[in-house]
């Protein structure tokens, strides 16, 4: 496979990693119908987790099999595919190969009443499973984000000396973060960038809103001011926190939302400079060919000059 010269140019971004974590940094970068471009489009299914079956599930009832999420991101034409360790395992030898695997390694539950996460898979599970990469969520701002700043170091450093990529979901939420909070853009560029110091290859972070949450953060948008109403904008806003653009960074899709209010936001991440997309409830809650017919527009506003 030869890479195009936009990979190489991302891959010279990444200058302690060694070949392996390259490879699979390429793997990702070249697979599918955005292959070659430097952006992506990646299918995230840890919701199971995250919200229960039936809340993921339920809208599209063929989700309940681990094999549909496969299909759907191989026949989409997507880069990656993103999931806890059983349902990676159970599609493991059929579609061994067909789509590079994010092996998402924490994950919470609705269960919980305090913001953390529980370590559900190891590097060794990843490099058995041929995976090219490890998926790890913090949540800036919780009780107990410097554990889980300090197990993402641990296993960051592993993933990286056996060749693997890093991807980190920075989802800040905590006792000082309402629901505005969260999103903000400031917490977000916020969360962006600690992602970016802890060695993240891949930062994943929710769109950020145009509020500006932070009391001591304030004074210093106001005198130098980012354009907080216009959505590209936030999002060029958030490139830069991840090392000026040095580092890839995707968006996710949030809850199940209609095609247009989603391609919307799409176009501001691709306007933006934003490297892509990782869409799961708006992918996978919809009947398959809908779910196919989305994502085949997503890709195509990537497709488009920025
Ligand atoms: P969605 O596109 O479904 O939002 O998936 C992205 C994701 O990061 C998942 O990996 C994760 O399960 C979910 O969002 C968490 O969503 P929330 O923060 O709303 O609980």
């Amino acid at each position: 496979m030869k890479l195009t010269r936009k990979v190489k140019d991302i891959l010279s971004w990444y200058e302690s990693d060694n070949p392996g974590t390259k490879t699979n940094l390429a793997r990702i970068l070249m697979t599918g119908k955005l292959g070659g471009s430097g952006r992506m489009v990646i299918l995230p299914v840890d919701q199971g987790f995250e919200h229960g079956p039936a809340r993921s599930f339920a809208p599209n009832p063929d989700a309940y099999d681990p094999h549909y999420h496969f299909e759907l991101a191989i026949e989409a034409g997507l880069n990656a595919y993103a999931a806890p360790l059983g349902p990676i395992e159970a599609g493991a030898a059929s579609f061994a190969g067909c789509i590079p695997t994010i092996l998402k390694v924490n994950s919470s539950n609705s269960l919980s009443t305090t913001k953390d996460q529980a370590v559900t898979a190891s590097v060794a599970d990843a490099l058995r499973l041929g995976c090219s990469a490890i998926g790890f969520t913090i949540y800036p701002g919780s009780e107990y984000q410097f554990e889980m700043i300090e197990e993402l170091r641990e296993m960051a450093e592993e993933a990286k000396s056996v060749g693997l990529a890093v991807v980190v979901w920075s989802y800040p939420r905590g006792p000082m973060l309402d629901k505005v909070g969260e999103t903000a853009l400031d917490i977000a560029a916020y969360a962006a960038h600690m992602a970016a110091l802890t060695g993240a290859h891949i930062i994943k972070v929710k769109p950020p809103t145009d509020a500006i949450f932070l009391e001591a953060a304030k004074k210093t948008y106001q005198s130098h001011p980012v354009e907080v109403k216009d959505a590209a904008a936030r999002i060029a806003h958030i490139v830069k926190a991840c090392f000026n653009g040095r580092r890839l960074v995707v968006f996710s899709g949030g809850e199940a939302k209609g095609a247009d209010a989603l391609l919307e936001e799409v176009r501001a991440i691709h306007a933006g400079g934003g490297n892509g997309s990782i869409v799961g409830r708006n992918a996978f809650q919809r009947p398959k060919a809908e779910a196919l017919k989305l994502l085949n527009d997503i890709i195509e506003v990537y497709r488009t000059r920025a």
